[in-house]
């Protein structure tokens, strides 16, 4: 099986799912954004997914699973063995209440327009406008707790790697103060301190090859 992935991207929370579960059997496969290629190999990444959307698991079958929602829940249930996604009904639709709250209301509507540099100032201002309300709300669910469910699970993996994206937009976590302790203790756990610090030093790599020099601090970024 092969992970395709971008440095810092969404694709992130696969990469801390596999660390989480241990499967080592899933190779990662490097997509530059710019070029769309892979790297080393140089492939031309729409030829395997031909949106060119990060992440993407190909299959031993050959076959390609797409959306990050769809990955995490499959690496969860093949590999977790019910450790990162509840298994009860309800248990599982909370899962997917909080995976589909993360890629809609934040990924899509809040951060893609922050990090779209085509994207206009008026789609810019119309994203920032959410903001209070779409965080707030994450802020106020997390306040007493550790995770989004009972324990640790792939929505947290999720929510980890589009935080990180804080750090290069406008957006901060100050404001929200369970939520960015959250953030913290999620970045001193072991599997996310392993694929976050990895991340970090390939996305340095990138923004070498493009010229560009980036701090790559404590917060991640993605641009
Ligand atoms: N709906 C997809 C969205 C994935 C997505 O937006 N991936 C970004 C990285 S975070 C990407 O590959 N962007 C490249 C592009 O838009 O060309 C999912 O949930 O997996």
């Amino acid at each position: 099986m092969k992970l395709y992935f971008s440095p810092l991207a969404c694709s992130l929370a696969a990469r801390i799912t596999l660390y989480e579960v241990g499967a080592s059997e899933v190779s990662l496969v490097e997509v530059d954004p710019k070029t769309k290629r892979t790297r080393p190999d140089g492939v031309d990444f729409t030829t395997i997914h031909p949106l060119a959307l990060v992440p993407a698991l190909e299959l031993d079958d050959g076959g390609l699973l797409t959306e990050n929602a769809a990955i995490l829940q499959y690496l969860a249930e093949r590999f977790g063995e019910g450790r990162l996604a509840p298994e009860d009904a309800l248990g599982r639709a909370r899962l997917q209440q909080w995976l589909g709250f993360i890629g809609t209301e934040l990924h899509k509507a809040l951060f893609v327009p922050l990090l779209d540099k085509q994207a206009s100032k008026e789609a810019r201002a119309y994203a920032l406008a959410k903001e209070e309300s779409r965080l707030g709300y994450v802020d106020r669910a997390l306040a007493g707790r550790e995770h989004l469910l009972d324990r640790f699970s792939v929505a947290d993996a999720y929510l980890f790697a589009i935080l990180n994206w804080t750090a290069v937009t406008p957006v901060s976590l100050r404001r929200y103060r369970a939520l960015a302790d959250y953030h913290a203790r999620l970045r001193d756990r072991p599997s996310v301190a392993r694929a976050f610090g990895e991340e970090r030093t390939l996305y340095a790599k990138e923004l070498a090859r493009r010229g560009l020099s980036f701090i790559v601090g404590e917060s991640g970024s993605r641009s």
